[in-house]
């Protein structure tokens, strides 16, 4: 990365009215929350097919919930980082922003993000398997796993989206109107290998949009990208925040 690339970034940032910024798990990494596919990664460690699909879930519920109560305890303590912070930032600077993320940690939120399109739920949510009811639960550790519908008695679900899940319909639609629709699309810490949400820079670019992806490694939409950052988020972001004359 030379300062050139942070300038492009910059002027490209400077030119657009409608910004949208996808965010992955790497966004979250420098706060302390693992990814999934990098060398520590969770998918390293665990088979996505034991404990994040729904037919893991039907089989084994009390295994699924101890890794997901096990998270909620990795995450319950960790902080926003200074990425998660330029992006809240941001909201109150560019005339249009919207934040895409495949995150389910909350840290945007706890940064002061207000309009967050979650694509793949959050982990601090519940859902009934009976009624689809969603209850907020910060419970750390769950008193009892699995956990029960507090209204029903029946089994809750962590309101996340699991791989052979569909993508909430309103929630794709928002994220799909968005990336058609920005004049920049920020791509911020995602391997870019997990569909529909990898589909959306492309979706932008393809509309015409400037893409700015930041990410240590190479991904698969690096070769679509008018410009690459290389390197950690929470240090590029703020970089760029110093070289907008918006801000
Ligand atoms: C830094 C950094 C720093 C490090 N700063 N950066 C073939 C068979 C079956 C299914 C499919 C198939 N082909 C495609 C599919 C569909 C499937 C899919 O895409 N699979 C691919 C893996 C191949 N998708 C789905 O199933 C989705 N549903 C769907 O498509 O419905 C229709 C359908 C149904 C049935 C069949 C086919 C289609 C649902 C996907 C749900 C994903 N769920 C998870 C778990 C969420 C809940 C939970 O957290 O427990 O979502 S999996 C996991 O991956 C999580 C993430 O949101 C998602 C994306 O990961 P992300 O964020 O990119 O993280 P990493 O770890 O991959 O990357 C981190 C990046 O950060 C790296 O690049 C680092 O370099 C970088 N980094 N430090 C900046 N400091």
């Amino acid at each position: 990365m030379t300062s050139e690339d942070m300038r492009r970034a910059a002027d490209i940032l400077d030119g657009a009215d409608r910004l949208a910024v996808l965010t992955g798990a790497g966004i979250s990494a420098e706060s302390g929350v693992p990814t999934f596919r990098g060398q520590d990664g969770l998918w390293k460690q665990f088979r996505a097919e034991d404990l994040a699909t729904p037919e893991a879930f039907a089989r084994d519920p009390k295994l699924v919930w101890e890794w997901y109560d096990w998270r909620r305890g990795k995450i319950a303590p960790v902080e926003p980082n200074p990425g998660h912070r330029t992006l809240a930032k941001w909201e109150g600077t560019f005339p249009s922003f919207t934040l895409i993320t495949q995150n389910v940690d909350g840290l945007h939120a706890a940064a002061g993000s207000k309009t967050i399109i979650e694509l793949h739920g959050n982990i601090w949510k519940m859902r009934c398997t009976a009624e689809a009811a969603v209850f907020e639960n910060r419970e750390v550790p769950l008193k009892r796993i699995p956990p029960l519908c507090p209204s029903c008695g029946a089994l809750l679900r962590p309101h996340v989206v699991w791989f052979g899940e569909s993508l909430d319909m309103d929630v794709l639609a928002l994220a799909f109107a968005t990336s058609s629709s920005c004049d920049a699309m920020l791509v911020v810490g995602t391997s870019a290998y997990v569909q529909p949400a990898a589909s959306l820079p492309l979706r932008a670019a393809d509309a015409g949009a400037r893409v700015i992806e930041i990410n240590p490694d190479p991904t698969p939409l690096t070769s679509s990208a008018d410009v690459s950052l290389r390197g950690p988020s929470g240090e590029i972001l703020p970089l760029i925040d110093g070289l907008l004359r918006r801000s």
